[in-house]
């Protein structure tokens, strides 16, 4: 089984600031922690960090018949890309939605998730804990 984890803008940031709202783990923490989960599930990842919308977009298309699932944190385009919600539906690949943060509990235009009606679960609210929920959920564990 191979997994696509995307994370979008300012995820790389993860550790540098604001560790009351995202904690004090770095994206390179976050993909070591989850790289170890994987070899205990036995499931290949592949990571792709991207500030870029259309390079998110272009990450999904080219998972397309390659990965059997997707984790994703669009970060702040989870509340404005249409692009992303399209891309999840065309290539048709379980995916699972994740914020570190509880987004539905700050400030109110974080409520809005674009891309959470093309996705088989989201995971809110529970730190980076909640990328490793993704990937079992995903494997069915
Ligand atoms: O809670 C989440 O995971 C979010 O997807 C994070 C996004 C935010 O726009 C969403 O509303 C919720 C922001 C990621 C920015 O990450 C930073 C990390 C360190 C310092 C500053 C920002």
């Amino acid at each position: 089984m191979r997994i696509l984890i995307l994370n979008g803008p300012n995820l790389n940031m993860l550790g540098v600031r604001e560790p009351e709202i995202y904690g004090h783990e770095t994206y390179d923490d976050l993909c070591s922690m989850l790289q170890k989960e994987a070899d205990a599930l036995g499931v290949s990842l592949e990571f792709y960090q991207s500030n870029h919308e259309g390079a998110l977009v272009d990450a999904i298309q080219r998972a397309y018949g390659v990965m059997d699932g997707i984790v994703i944190n669009p970060g702040a385009y989870t509340h404005t890309s249409v692009a992303l919600l399209d891309a999840v539906k065309a290539v048709g690949i379980p995916t699972v939605e994740v914020h570190i943060s509880d987004p539905d509990t700050r400030e109110p235009f974080r409520a809005v998730s674009y891309i959470r009606s093309a996705c088989v679960e989201t995971i809110k609210g529970r730190g980076m804990r909640g990328y490793a929920d993704a990937l079992r959920f995903l494997c069915g564990k």
